[in-house]
């Protein structure tokens, strides 16, 4: 990721360090609105349980629902061109892994250093399988457990220091955006202050991983007919071509529409260049070549 980009840009230092903090990406007070629309469900909610969650923590996902003005992060658009410019090339379409608000109570331990991609026991190496985004709901500092990374740890042939000393806070503040990359070692640093740390998490990977929350049940039909097209496709509603995805052999948009036929003739959803080698193929065979 060089070429175009300045060498402060987002894509350089993403490339770089597996991490970066964009400054001021929406106004702080259309955070303070998400924050606030949050107060009941962090209320409601009860702690985490595991060594993984952490006990003085509390995290819930389902925000395009329980919080509907999540979609401007959900579908931030310097966001999506990020995500789109690593993930792209190895998927035919980007999928959302989770949404989830996280708050970091007073007294919580760090969280285990680890690298979000090894949720998908796949070999890595060969390229990103997930973009996170965290959006501080109020101020990240290094006393209420900002998030830790360890700079470079996302390349293949990273043999340097995984020591607590290695780890750097990325403190930022409502507006900002931290982003990471799921090879990147990182996790939610102690909080020693007296104060909550709240965030939320956005994360895109390849569509054709399995989600870590299954889109398409928390955000069923009934609740995904009324998103942007583009969203719904981003939750699941599209098929990653070739053919993976679908409903009866269908783009489950199809179900979006309301009526749901009992039968349907299943339609391939080929990428060009299937398409063309299919159609090279079929033809042959009836001697139109
Ligand atoms: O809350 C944070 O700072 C990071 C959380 C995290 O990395 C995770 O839950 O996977
Ligand atoms: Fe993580």
């Amino acid at each position: 990721m060089t070429g175009p980009f300045s060498p402060d840009s987002a894509p350089v230092r993403l490339d770089r360090d597996g991490f970066c903090v964009i400054r001021n990406l929406l106004p702080a007070n259309q955070i303070d609105a998400i924050d606030c629309s949050l107060d009941y469900d962090f209320a409601a909610t009860p702690y985490c349980v595991g060594d993984f969650f952490g006990e003085r923590t509390k995290r819930f996902g389902r925000l395009l629902t329980r919080a509907p003005a999540t979609r401007a992060l959900v579908m931030h658009d310097a966001i999506l061109a990020l995500a789109q410019s690593v993930l792209s090339p190895n998927c035919d379409r980007i999928a959302l892994n989770l949404t989830q608000a996280v708050e970091i109570h007073p007294g919580a331990l760090a969280q285990y250093p680890h690298r979000d991609h090894d949720l998908w026991p796949a070999i890595k190496g060969g390229h990103q399988f997930q973009v996170n985004v965290m959006w501080p709901l109020s101020p990240f500092t290094e006393a209420n457990g900002a998030t830790r990374f360890w700079p470079g740890s996302h390349r293949l042939t990273y043999d340097g220091d995984v020591s607590e000393s290695a780890a750097i806070a990325a403190t930022c503040e409502p507006g900002d955006a931290l982003v990471w990359l799921g090879g990147t070692l990182h996790g939610a640093g102690a909080n020693v202050s007296d104060d909550l740390r709240r965030g939320i998490i956005v994360s895109y990977c390849l569509g054709w991983l399995k989600p870590f929350e299954l889109q398409w049940l928390v955000y069923p039909p009934e609740v995904a007919r009324h998103f942007d097209p583009d969203l719904a496709a981003l939750v699941g509603y599209a098929q990653h071509r070739p053919n993976l995805g679908n409903v009866e052999g269908r783009c489950p948009s199809y179900l979006l529409a309301g009526k749901r036929p009992d039968h349907v003739a299943a339609v391939d959803a080929l990428r060009p260049d299937q398409a063309d080698a299919l159609r090279t193929y079929v033809q042959t065979q009836r001697g139109e070549g």
